[in-house]
């Protein structure tokens, strides 16, 4: 990939560079790297220790203002009214047709700040126009705030020596405000894994090489290592890519989000009539675990088509070799005839067409 000042680097970009990471994508501009080791040789050290991920292209979207509370609500058919200041929550954002354009982690600061964390998609846009369009008093703008994961089963162990016993009264998706060199920062129970961790969210930009190696000092006898998001792990998981495995095309039903969306409570959010009415019919298509037989995948990079009876039934968007379940491990979108668990399906990777089976759940 050829570097320019379009890709943002991060305040962890040297610290990553010198660990050694191998190959890195694109994610809201900014540099995200994929894998350091291998994808294997990572996912196998992130089930047993811990891992530091600059996700710093999870970019906020900050909203502030007498206004904010409600601009949010506008934003998601998430009933979020009884949330609290310190906790987080996974919220879509649908567009007027109630297709997905973002699938971001909102976090309550106060009732007049909130921070949208945000997947793959230009959401500042949209919520600045939202905020125009209805005339509300709230200021909407992207902080430079780096968020840095720490994840892994000995994570807690490790975040603890650096930012004391409060974090154990942290709960999952709650966050509290530690101190770290005189500067405060968020740290909350979340992350895009199934092994447990936090978020570290650093808003002075001139920390972030402090940040990297105090973590990685205070975690010497822990193997602590520089990691990222985990394909194997995040498909055995089942946590949805915005831009991969859905996009605007898809309803929140259709990527199995229902549970978080409540339309009929929530009087004007955005998407609210489309969504109403989607709700009341089965989704024609859905987000569905499948395992794919024969040796390792190659990488997914443009949707395989699913087939059954020689038509196009769906398509798997994420696959890959689970050394620990021994097979292919996938996320597919599947029309609603044929998504029952242990339909048999055809799957048309790039190399050959091969048995894909519709499972019930997915692995973790
Ligand atoms: N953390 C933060 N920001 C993010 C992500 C993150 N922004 C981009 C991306 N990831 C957004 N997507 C997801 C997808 C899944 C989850 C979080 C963000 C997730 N889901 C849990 C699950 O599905 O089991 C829990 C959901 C819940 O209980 O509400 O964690 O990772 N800061």
């Amino acid at each position: 990939m050829t570097a320019s000042c379009r890709l943002r680097r991060t305040p962890f970009s040297q610290n990553v560079d010198n660990a050694g990471a191998k190959a890195f994508t694109v994610y809201n501009r900014m540099l995200l790297p994929t894998f350091f080791e291998s994808i294997e040789a990572d996912y196998h050290h992130l089930k047993s220790h811990v891992q530091l991920w600059d996700v710093s292209c999870q970019r906020q979207v900050e909203i502030r203002g007498p206004d904010a509370s409600h601009l949010m609500q506008l934003l998601t058919p998430r009933n979020i009214s009884s949330m609290m200041s310190g906790q987080c929550r996974y919220v879509p954002i649908v567009d007027d047709a109630g297709g997905m354009l973002n699938d971001p982690v909102a976090l309550k600061l106060l009732d007049d700040l909130w921070w949208l964390s945000i997947s793959d998609s230009d959401l500042l846009l949209w919520v600045k126009a939202i905020a125009i369009g209805f005339g509300l008093n709230v200021i909407v703008d992207e902080p430079d705030v780096s968020p840095l994961a720490v994840q892994g089963p000995t994570s807690k162990k490790l975040v603890e020596r650096v930012f004391g016993s409060k974090i154990n009264d942290i709960r999952f998706f709650g966050f509290d405000i530690f101190s770290f060199m005189g500067q405060d920062l968020i740290v909350s129970r979340s992350g895009y894994s199934k092994q447990g961790g936090f978020e570290i969210y650093l808003a002075d930009y001139s920390l972030g090489t402090s940040l990297w190696s105090t973590l990685f000092e205070a975690g010497a006898d822990l193997d602590v290592r520089a990691g990222c998001p985990n394909l194997i792990d995040r498909v055995e998981a089942g946590l949805l890519s915005y831009g991969g495995d859905m996009t605007s095309d898809n309803s929140p039903y259709e990527c199995g989000l229902g549970k978080y969306c409540q339309p009929e409570e929530i009087k004007n959010c955005i998407g609210r009539e489309a969504l109403i009415k989607k709700s009341k019919e089965e989704p024609i298509r859905q987000i569905r675990p499948l395992e794919i037989a024969g040796s390792k995948v190659p990488i997914c990079a443009e949707a395989w088509p699913l087939i059954k009876n020689h038509q196009r039934v769906g398509q798997v968007t994420a696959a890959v070799w689970s050394p620990d379940f021994e097979t292919n491990v996938a996320i597919g979108m599947v029309d609603q005839e044929y998504w029952a668990s242990g339909t048999e399906l055809i799957v048309e990777t790039p190399q050959d067409a091969r048995s894909a089976i519709v499972r019930s759940s997915f692995w973790s």
